[in-house]
Protein backbone atom coordinates (compact mmCIF):
# COMPACT_ATOMS: atom_id res chain seq x y z
CA UNK A 1 0.00 0.00 0.00
CA UNK A 2 1.83 3.26 -1.34
CA UNK A 3 2.41 5.52 1.72
CA UNK A 4 1.79 8.98 1.74
CA UNK A 5 4.29 11.29 1.60
CA UNK A 6 5.20 13.41 3.88
CA UNK A 7 6.73 17.05 3.81
CA UNK A 8 9.92 16.43 6.26
CA UNK A 9 9.33 20.38 7.54
CA UNK A 10 6.28 18.94 9.08
CA UNK A 11 7.60 16.24 10.25
CA UNK A 12 10.32 18.09 11.87
CA UNK A 13 7.40 20.86 13.06
CA UNK A 14 5.58 18.42 14.63
CA UNK A 15 8.84 16.59 16.72
CA UNK A 16 9.45 20.24 17.78
CA UNK A 17 6.24 21.24 18.58
CA UNK A 18 4.96 21.39 22.05
CA UNK A 19 1.10 22.58 21.26
CA UNK A 20 -0.18 20.59 18.04
CA UNK A 21 -3.95 21.34 17.80
CA UNK A 22 -6.12 18.74 15.35
CA UNK A 23 -8.78 20.19 13.37
CA UNK A 24 -10.95 17.33 11.62
CA UNK A 25 -14.16 17.81 9.36
CA UNK A 26 -15.92 14.59 7.75
CA UNK A 27 -13.19 13.54 5.36
CA UNK A 28 -11.88 11.74 8.83
CA UNK A 29 -15.09 9.76 8.80
CA UNK A 30 -15.21 8.64 5.02
CA UNK A 31 -13.20 6.06 5.67
CA UNK A 32 -15.30 4.35 8.06
CA UNK A 33 -18.13 4.71 5.83
CA UNK A 34 -19.95 7.81 6.73
CA UNK A 35 -20.88 10.01 3.96
CA UNK A 36 -19.07 13.28 4.47
CA UNK A 37 -21.06 15.95 4.94
CA UNK A 38 -21.71 17.19 1.76
CA UNK A 39 -22.53 13.96 0.82
CA UNK A 40 -25.22 12.59 3.46
CA UNK A 41 -28.11 13.81 1.96
CA UNK A 42 -29.17 10.71 -0.59
CA UNK A 43 -32.12 8.89 -1.29
CA UNK A 44 -35.13 10.36 0.65
CA UNK A 45 -33.15 13.93 1.73
CA UNK A 46 -31.75 14.15 -1.97
CA UNK A 47 -33.49 17.17 -2.82
CA UNK A 48 -32.32 19.16 -0.08
CA UNK A 49 -29.06 20.90 0.77
CA UNK A 50 -27.68 20.17 4.20
CA UNK A 51 -28.09 24.02 4.99
CA UNK A 52 -31.72 23.73 4.42
CA UNK A 53 -32.21 20.52 6.90
CA UNK A 54 -29.44 21.36 9.36
CA UNK A 55 -31.62 24.20 10.59
CA UNK A 56 -33.61 25.54 13.76
CA UNK A 57 -36.74 26.76 11.24
CA UNK A 58 -36.31 23.06 9.42
CA UNK A 59 -36.99 21.66 12.32
CA UNK A 60 -39.22 24.13 13.12
CA UNK A 61 -41.46 23.66 9.88
CA UNK A 62 -41.13 20.00 9.86
CA UNK A 63 -40.04 18.42 13.13
CA UNK A 64 -40.57 14.34 12.30
CA UNK A 65 -38.73 15.03 8.87
CA UNK A 66 -35.05 16.47 10.04
CA UNK A 67 -35.94 14.23 13.18
CA UNK A 68 -35.82 11.09 10.35
CA UNK A 69 -32.62 12.28 8.69
CA UNK A 70 -30.42 12.74 12.10
CA UNK A 71 -31.99 8.94 13.00
CA UNK A 72 -30.85 7.81 9.46
CA UNK A 73 -27.72 9.35 10.19
CA UNK A 74 -27.27 8.05 14.04
CA UNK A 75 -27.87 4.37 12.58
CA UNK A 76 -25.62 4.84 9.72
CA UNK A 77 -22.92 5.30 12.59
CA UNK A 78 -23.60 3.75 15.32
CA UNK A 79 -23.09 0.58 12.65
CA UNK A 80 -19.40 1.77 11.85
CA UNK A 81 -16.25 1.93 13.65
CA UNK A 82 -13.30 4.26 13.92
CA UNK A 83 -10.93 3.96 10.84
CA UNK A 84 -6.97 4.36 11.01
CA UNK A 85 -7.36 8.20 11.09
CA UNK A 86 -9.07 8.71 13.84
CA UNK A 87 -6.57 5.88 15.42
CA UNK A 88 -3.91 7.72 14.31
CA UNK A 89 -4.87 11.13 16.11
CA UNK A 90 -5.31 8.63 19.42
CA UNK A 91 -1.84 7.86 18.90
CA UNK A 92 -0.59 10.86 17.80
CA UNK A 93 -2.33 12.99 21.04
CA UNK A 94 -0.64 10.00 23.43
CA UNK A 95 2.75 10.95 22.01
CA UNK A 96 2.89 14.72 21.29
CA UNK A 97 3.43 16.61 24.92
CA UNK A 98 0.14 18.55 24.18
CA UNK A 99 -2.57 18.67 22.06
CA UNK A 100 -6.37 19.80 21.59
CA UNK A 101 -8.85 17.95 19.41
CA UNK A 102 -11.12 20.28 18.02
CA UNK A 103 -13.69 18.54 15.76
CA UNK A 104 -16.62 19.81 13.29
CA UNK A 105 -17.93 16.02 13.02
CA UNK A 106 -20.92 15.24 15.54
CA UNK A 107 -20.24 11.32 15.13
CA UNK A 108 -18.43 10.98 18.28
CA UNK A 109 -15.84 8.46 16.02
CA UNK A 110 -12.84 10.35 17.58
CA UNK A 111 -13.85 9.67 21.02
CA UNK A 112 -14.55 5.65 20.48
CA UNK A 113 -10.77 5.73 18.88
CA UNK A 114 -9.97 6.24 22.21
CA UNK A 115 -9.35 10.32 22.09
CA UNK A 116 -10.52 11.85 25.04
CA UNK A 117 -11.42 15.23 26.23
CA UNK A 118 -12.62 16.19 21.73
CA UNK A 119 -14.07 19.67 21.50
CA UNK A 120 -16.83 18.50 19.54
CA UNK A 121 -17.17 22.27 17.93
CA UNK A 122 -20.77 21.18 16.10
CA UNK A 123 -22.17 18.84 19.52
CA UNK A 124 -22.89 15.37 19.01
CA UNK A 125 -25.28 12.92 17.08
CA UNK A 126 -25.78 10.88 20.69
CA UNK A 127 -27.37 13.76 22.57
CA UNK A 128 -30.75 15.64 22.24
CA UNK A 129 -31.44 19.95 23.14
CA UNK A 130 -34.41 21.32 23.91
CA UNK A 131 -33.74 25.09 21.93
CA UNK A 132 -36.54 25.96 24.39
CA UNK A 133 -34.73 25.89 27.60
CA UNK A 134 -31.51 24.12 26.96
CA UNK A 135 -32.48 21.04 28.70
CA UNK A 136 -29.70 18.46 27.13
CA UNK A 137 -29.81 14.64 27.31
CA UNK A 138 -27.85 11.42 26.02
CA UNK A 139 -29.87 10.40 23.17
CA UNK A 140 -28.28 6.56 23.23
CA UNK A 141 -30.88 4.84 21.07
CA UNK A 142 -30.61 5.69 17.37
CA UNK A 143 -33.73 3.99 16.64
CA UNK A 144 -36.36 6.56 18.81
CA UNK A 145 -38.89 7.46 15.93
CA UNK A 146 -39.88 10.84 16.91
CA UNK A 147 -38.45 13.57 18.27
CA UNK A 148 -39.16 13.50 22.18
CA UNK A 149 -40.76 16.10 24.43
CA UNK A 150 -38.32 17.96 26.77
CA UNK A 151 -38.89 16.40 30.20
CA UNK A 152 -38.60 20.26 31.62
CA UNK A 153 -40.76 22.24 29.45
CA UNK A 154 -42.62 20.17 27.17
CA UNK A 155 -41.33 21.83 24.07
CA UNK A 156 -39.86 18.97 21.22
CA UNK A 157 -36.37 18.43 21.59
CA UNK A 158 -34.32 17.87 18.67
CA UNK A 159 -30.67 16.64 17.99
CA UNK A 160 -27.85 17.81 20.35
CA UNK A 161 -26.02 19.33 16.99
CA UNK A 162 -25.31 23.32 16.10
CA UNK A 163 -27.30 24.28 13.66
CA UNK A 164 -26.95 26.32 10.64
CA UNK A 165 -27.60 29.54 12.11
CA UNK A 166 -27.06 28.55 15.97
CA UNK A 167 -24.13 29.36 17.68
CA UNK A 168 -21.34 27.31 19.01
CA UNK A 169 -21.25 26.12 22.33
CA UNK A 170 -19.36 29.39 24.34
CA UNK A 171 -17.36 26.71 26.09
CA UNK A 172 -15.98 24.58 22.60
CA UNK A 173 -15.63 28.25 21.09
CA UNK A 174 -13.27 29.26 24.02
CA UNK A 175 -11.01 26.24 24.43
CA UNK A 176 -10.99 26.38 20.17
CA UNK A 177 -9.52 29.76 19.84
CA UNK A 178 -6.96 29.62 22.35
CA UNK A 179 -6.23 26.47 21.25
CA UNK A 180 -5.49 28.20 17.85
CA UNK A 181 -4.37 31.11 19.01
CA UNK A 182 -1.42 29.26 21.46
CA UNK A 183 -0.77 26.27 18.68
CA UNK A 184 2.55 25.39 17.09
CA UNK A 185 1.27 23.37 14.99
CA UNK A 186 -2.22 23.28 13.64
CA UNK A 187 -3.11 20.03 11.27
CA UNK A 188 -6.37 20.75 9.10
CA UNK A 189 -7.36 17.30 8.35
CA UNK A 190 -10.10 16.77 6.03
CA UNK A 191 -12.29 19.58 6.36
CA UNK A 192 -13.38 21.57 3.37
CA UNK A 193 -13.13 24.61 4.97
CA UNK A 194 -16.53 26.24 4.08
CA UNK A 195 -18.64 26.17 7.50
CA UNK A 196 -17.88 29.16 9.97
CA UNK A 197 -16.60 29.82 12.44
CA UNK A 198 -14.25 26.31 12.32
CA UNK A 199 -13.08 27.44 8.90
CA UNK A 200 -11.25 30.78 10.73
CA UNK A 201 -9.10 28.62 13.48
CA UNK A 202 -6.27 27.97 10.92
CA UNK A 203 -6.10 30.97 10.44
CA UNK A 204 -6.32 32.32 14.28
CA UNK A 205 -3.53 29.79 14.45
CA UNK A 206 -1.27 30.98 11.29
CA UNK A 207 -1.56 34.41 12.51
CA UNK A 208 -0.75 33.62 16.00
CA UNK A 209 3.00 31.98 14.16
CA UNK A 210 1.56 28.40 14.32
CA UNK A 211 3.13 25.96 11.13
CA UNK A 212 -0.60 24.82 9.42
CA UNK A 213 -0.40 21.80 7.42
CA UNK A 214 -4.00 20.86 5.67
CA UNK A 215 -4.69 16.40 4.88
CA UNK A 216 -7.16 16.26 2.62
CA UNK A 217 -7.95 14.62 -0.87
CA UNK A 218 -8.38 18.11 -2.43
CA UNK A 219 -7.47 21.70 -2.59
CA UNK A 220 -9.66 23.43 -0.31
CA UNK A 221 -10.00 27.33 0.70
CA UNK A 222 -7.46 26.58 3.83
CA UNK A 223 -5.09 25.19 0.57
CA UNK A 224 -3.99 28.60 0.91
CA UNK A 225 -3.03 29.61 4.13
CA UNK A 226 -1.12 25.96 4.96
CA UNK A 227 2.85 25.74 5.13
CA UNK A 228 2.19 22.17 4.12
CA UNK A 229 -0.82 20.16 2.19
CA UNK A 230 -0.86 16.87 2.14
CA UNK A 231 -2.82 15.39 -0.46
CA UNK A 232 -4.33 11.75 0.20
CA UNK A 233 -6.50 10.23 1.93
CA UNK A 234 -6.69 10.89 6.17
CA UNK A 235 -6.50 7.33 6.63
CA UNK A 236 -3.23 6.93 4.95
CA UNK A 237 -1.54 9.60 5.39
CA UNK A 238 -1.71 10.20 9.34
CA UNK A 239 -0.77 6.50 9.93
CA UNK A 240 2.35 7.36 7.68
CA UNK A 241 2.89 10.05 9.98
CA UNK A 242 2.61 7.75 13.26
CA UNK A 243 5.38 5.46 11.39
CA UNK A 244 7.39 8.38 10.66
CA UNK A 245 7.36 10.15 14.20
CA UNK A 246 6.73 7.24 16.74
CA UNK A 247 7.54 3.94 14.89
CA UNK A 248 11.30 5.36 14.14
CA UNK A 249 11.69 8.08 16.91
CA UNK A 250 15.12 7.16 19.11
C1 LIG B 1 -22.90 30.63 13.31
C2 LIG B 1 -23.85 19.95 12.67
C3 LIG B 1 -23.63 32.65 14.26
C4 LIG B 1 -25.16 19.66 12.02
C5 LIG B 1 -22.74 21.56 11.18
C6 LIG B 1 -25.11 32.77 4.98
C7 LIG B 1 -26.38 32.59 5.50
C8 LIG B 1 -26.54 32.01 6.78
C9 LIG B 1 -25.44 31.63 7.54
C10 LIG B 1 -24.20 31.81 7.00
C11 LIG B 1 -24.02 32.38 5.73
N1 LIG B 1 -22.70 32.42 5.48
C12 LIG B 1 -22.01 31.90 6.52
C13 LIG B 1 -22.91 31.56 7.46
C14 LIG B 1 -22.57 30.96 8.77
C15 LIG B 1 -22.77 29.46 8.73
C16 LIG B 1 -21.95 28.84 7.62
O1 LIG B 1 -20.74 28.70 7.73
N2 LIG B 1 -22.62 28.45 6.53
C17 LIG B 1 -21.93 27.83 5.42
C18 LIG B 1 -22.85 26.83 4.74
C19 LIG B 1 -21.49 28.94 4.46
N3 LIG B 1 -22.29 28.97 10.00
C20 LIG B 1 -23.15 28.86 11.02
O2 LIG B 1 -24.33 29.07 10.93
C21 LIG B 1 -22.53 28.48 12.36
N4 LIG B 1 -23.07 29.33 13.37
O3 LIG B 1 -22.25 31.20 12.47
O4 LIG B 1 -23.57 31.25 14.31
C22 LIG B 1 -24.31 33.02 15.50
C23 LIG B 1 -23.58 33.68 16.49
C24 LIG B 1 -24.24 34.06 17.64
C25 LIG B 1 -25.60 33.75 17.82
C26 LIG B 1 -26.30 33.06 16.84
C27 LIG B 1 -25.66 32.68 15.67
C28 LIG B 1 -22.89 27.06 12.73
C29 LIG B 1 -22.28 26.12 11.74
C30 LIG B 1 -22.49 24.69 12.22
C31 LIG B 1 -23.35 23.94 11.23
N5 LIG B 1 -23.45 22.54 11.67
N6 LIG B 1 -22.86 20.29 11.64
C32 LIG B 1 -25.15 18.34 11.32
O5 LIG B 1 -24.10 17.68 11.24
O6 LIG B 1 -26.23 17.96 10.84
S1 LIG B 1 -21.62 21.89 10.00
C33 LIG B 1 -21.45 20.53 9.02
O7 LIG B 1 -20.91 20.99 7.84
C34 LIG B 1 -20.48 19.51 9.53
O8 LIG B 1 -20.47 19.38 10.92
C35 LIG B 1 -19.18 20.00 9.04
O9 LIG B 1 -18.56 20.78 9.99
C36 LIG B 1 -19.57 20.91 7.93
C37 LIG B 1 -19.11 20.33 6.62
O10 LIG B 1 -17.81 20.57 6.60
P1 LIG B 1 -16.76 19.35 6.50
O11 LIG B 1 -16.69 18.65 7.79
O12 LIG B 1 -15.56 20.00 5.99
O13 LIG B 1 -17.38 18.32 5.50
P2 LIG B 1 -17.51 18.47 3.96
O14 LIG B 1 -18.35 17.36 3.51
O15 LIG B 1 -17.88 19.87 3.63
O16 LIG B 1 -16.01 18.27 3.44
C38 LIG B 1 -15.37 17.04 3.65
C39 LIG B 1 -13.91 17.31 3.29
O17 LIG B 1 -13.19 16.11 3.52
C40 LIG B 1 -13.73 17.67 1.83
O18 LIG B 1 -12.78 18.73 1.73
C41 LIG B 1 -13.15 16.39 1.22
O19 LIG B 1 -12.24 16.65 0.16
C42 LIG B 1 -12.41 15.81 2.39
N7 LIG B 1 -12.29 14.35 2.38
C43 LIG B 1 -13.21 13.45 1.98
N8 LIG B 1 -12.73 12.20 2.16
C44 LIG B 1 -11.48 12.34 2.69
C45 LIG B 1 -11.20 13.72 2.83
N9 LIG B 1 -10.04 14.18 3.31
C46 LIG B 1 -9.11 13.26 3.69
N10 LIG B 1 -9.31 11.93 3.59
C47 LIG B 1 -10.47 11.44 3.10
N11 LIG B 1 -10.65 10.12 3.00
ZN1 LIG C 1 -37.25 22.44 27.29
Amino acid sequence: MASATLPAGLLDALRQAGRVVFLTGSGVSAESGVPTFRDALTGLWSRFRPEELATPEAFRRDPQLVWDWYRERRRQVAAVMPNPAHHAIAALQAWLPETLLVTQNVDGLHQRAGSADTVEFHGNLFSNRCRACGHEAPQLDPEIAAPPPCPDCGELMGPGVVWFGEAIPGEALQRAWRGAAEADVLLAVGTSGLVTPAAALPEVARQAGARVAEINLHPTPLSAQADFVVTGPAALSLPAMVAALIKKSP
